[in-house]
């Protein structure tokens, strides 16, 4: 059995393959999101492409979040979607703030015949909504982004934004907000996941470092089953630029935090703690160097911080324009196969 696992991650490292999707057993999970644009350039070289790009040039990348879905009871009563320049190749659905997006559909089929898992977040710190007014309401919400997202219903009549594309899971990067009946709406969608059992489907969150996460917290507070959180170690008195060297003493830089919240709060005690990093100088505050950031990996593994589970990147349009950012980062995470 074990002989065969290896002669297989061989073949797969000889085809160049080094990644394959989230993997719950791995330290070496790089997590990209894509959809904000946040280098926020309109047009031309710099500006954000179409996700099938990141996908083909992104070897070392397991899983792309698309950013973002901004409400979730918006016009008509459906969630509404936002792409920034990505959405220019989407058509607006009448009645409703969803979007039409056929080439995020086919983008998302190519994805993930390369391996990736794809997963959509809904949030980011425009999100303002709040959740929602009643347990009720959440988990009615739940059910029609199941409908809308989720596998393909042959009795539903909801307009899909990615038509037959099914997701993989679902994201909450909820910021600066108090949220309401959050875990009645993340418990009712996970409970949908048994729906379909050709794949896996995966919940993850992205909450600041600082803890306990005011907008996240509800959900982290041992309530919901989460996959992997990719804790944004940037922006905050706790990210990565307070990490000092040379020591375990760590009186700003928290991810022992995290790792205690992943063994004895979390309701999943084996979910991945990733390290969210900005992907450029401009990206978000904190910016470190793949080799700083290799530096902090390793003392974070020399800890014992078992929790941890790979980095998470912000944003794909940032990232790929610091160039070799991400294929050195990953070469720094434990278990890196180039
Ligand atoms: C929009 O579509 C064009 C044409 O296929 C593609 O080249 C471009 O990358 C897409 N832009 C985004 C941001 O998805
Ligand atoms: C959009 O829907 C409204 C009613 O919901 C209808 O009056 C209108 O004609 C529709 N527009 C298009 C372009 O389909
Ligand atoms: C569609 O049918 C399935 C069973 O085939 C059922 O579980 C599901 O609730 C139905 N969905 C809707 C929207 O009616
Ligand atoms: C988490 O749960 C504890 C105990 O039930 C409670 O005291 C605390 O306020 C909760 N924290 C958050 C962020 O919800
Ligand atoms: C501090 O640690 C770094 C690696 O994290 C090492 O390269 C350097 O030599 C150390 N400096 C001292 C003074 O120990
Ligand atoms: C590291 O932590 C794990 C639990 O996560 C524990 O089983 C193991 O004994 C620890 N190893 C060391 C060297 O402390
Ligand atoms: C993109 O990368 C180039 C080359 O490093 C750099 O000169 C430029 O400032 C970057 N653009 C942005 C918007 O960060
Ligand atoms: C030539 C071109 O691609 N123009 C686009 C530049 O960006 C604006 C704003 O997003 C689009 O509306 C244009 O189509």
């Amino acid at each position: 059995m074990m002989k065969s696992i290896l002669c297989f991650s061989t073949l797969l490292a000889g085809l160049g393959l080094v990644q394959a999707g989230f993997d719950a057993d791995s330290q070496n999970n790089v997590a990209v999101y894509w959809g904000q644009n946040s280098i926020n350039i309109a047009n031309g070289t710099e500006a954000q492409k179409r996700l099938s790009y990141y996908c083909e040039t992104g070897d070392e990348v397991d899983v792309f979040i698309l950013s973002f879905v901004t409400k979730y009871q918006g016009t008509g009563g459906y969630p509404e979607l936002n792409f920034a320049n990505a959405q220019n190749n989407c058509t607006a659905i009448n009645g409703t703030g969803l979007l039409d997006c056929p080439q995020i559909a086919e983008d998302i089929v190519t994805c993930q015949g390369l391996g990736k898992t794809i997963l959509l977040s809904t949030g980011g710190s425009a999100y303002t909504e709040g959740g929602f007014t009643s347990e009720e309401a959440a988990t009615e919400s739940a059910h029609l982004m199941w409908e809308l997202f989720g596998p393909v219903s042959d009795n539903s009549s909801v307009p899909r934004p990615f038509g037959k594309a099914v997701i993989d899971g679902f994201d909450f990067d909820f910021e600066n907000i108090e949220m309401s009946n959050m875990p009645a709406f993340a418990n009712e969608l996970r409970s949908l996941y048994s729906d379909d059992t050709s794949k896996t489907y995966y919940t993850t969150a992205a909450p600041q470092c600082a803890y306990p996460d005011e907008a996240d917290g509800p959900m982290l507070n041992g309530t919901v089953y989460f996959d992997a959180v990719w804790v944004q170690f940037y922006n905050n008195g706790c990210d990565m630029a307070n990490w000092v060297p040379n020591t375990t003493t760590q009186w700003n830089f928290n991810f022992d935090t995290w790792d205690n919240w992943a063994k004895t709060i979390s309701l999943n005690p084996d979910v991945k703690v990733c390290m969210g990093v900005p992907g450029d100088t401009s990206a978000g505050g904190g910016y470190e160097p793949p080799s700083t950031i290799g530096e902090i990996v390793d003392y974070i593994v020399d800890q014992n911080y078992t929790s941890f589970g790979g980095i998470m990147i912000w944003d794909a349009s940032q990232a790929w324009n610091n160039s070799g950012f991400v294929s050195s980062v990953y070469s720094y995470l434990p278990g890196a196969s180039a």
